[in-house]
């Protein structure tokens, strides 16, 4: 019976209220608002460094029209962030540190392997090098992605994502 009654508030938990996310221990770098299920502040989702780099970290070798030569940069991928939050919808609002913003399709994320980079060749993104995040699309793998528009979705600098509703 008593066993019943834990099975039972353990479903409710893990059902009635999404899966949760963590509470950020370090800086936030990162704050998820809009249309997802996990958050850890009021509807939002925080990221520190940590929980970022603790997501599966990939690898992208790219030309960007900002570095110079091949780039070698680290990080989660798009994709894995709004999963991680239980994202739903079509649109991103991006926003950058400078009040720059730009509404970055999420299907970019699932056709791409776009990744919210941390690191250029081997060091943490500072703010001063564009960090600490930076939306980098694999341009030299996918030259069709060298566009004006894919470009304006390039931001760097990043600290919001909201996911806008349909
Ligand atoms: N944080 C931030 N990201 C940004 C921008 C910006 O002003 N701030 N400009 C965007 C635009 S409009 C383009 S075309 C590209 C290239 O900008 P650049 O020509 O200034 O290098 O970066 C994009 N990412
Ligand atoms: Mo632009």
């Amino acid at each position: 019976m008593r066993r019943a009654l834990m099975g039972g508030l353990l479903l409710f938990f893990l059902i009635g209220s999404g899966h949760a996310l963590e509470e950020p221990e370090g800086r936030v770098i990162l704050t998820v608002s809009g249309n997802i299920t996990a958050t850890n502040a009021g509807n939002e989702a925080l990221f520190d460094r940590g929980m970022l780099e603790a997501l599966e970290q990939h690898t992208t070798r790219t030309h960007t029209p900002w570095h110079d030569g091949l780039a070698t940069f680290t990080g989660p991928l798009g994709r894995d962030v709004l999963e991680k939050v239980g994202a739903q919808g079509t649109m991103l609002r991006v926003t950058a540190l400078n009040d720059y913003a730009a509404n970055v399709p999420v299907a970019d994320f699932m056709e791409y392997d776009v990744l919210l980079a941390m690191t250029l060749d081997g060091a943490p993104l500072r703010v001063r090098d564009q960090g600490p995040l930076f939306i980098i699309y694999p341009f030299d793998e996918f030259p069709e992605l060298l566009t004006e528009k894919v470009m304006t979705r390039s931001v760097w600098q990043v600290v919001h994502i909201d996911v806008l509703p349909e």
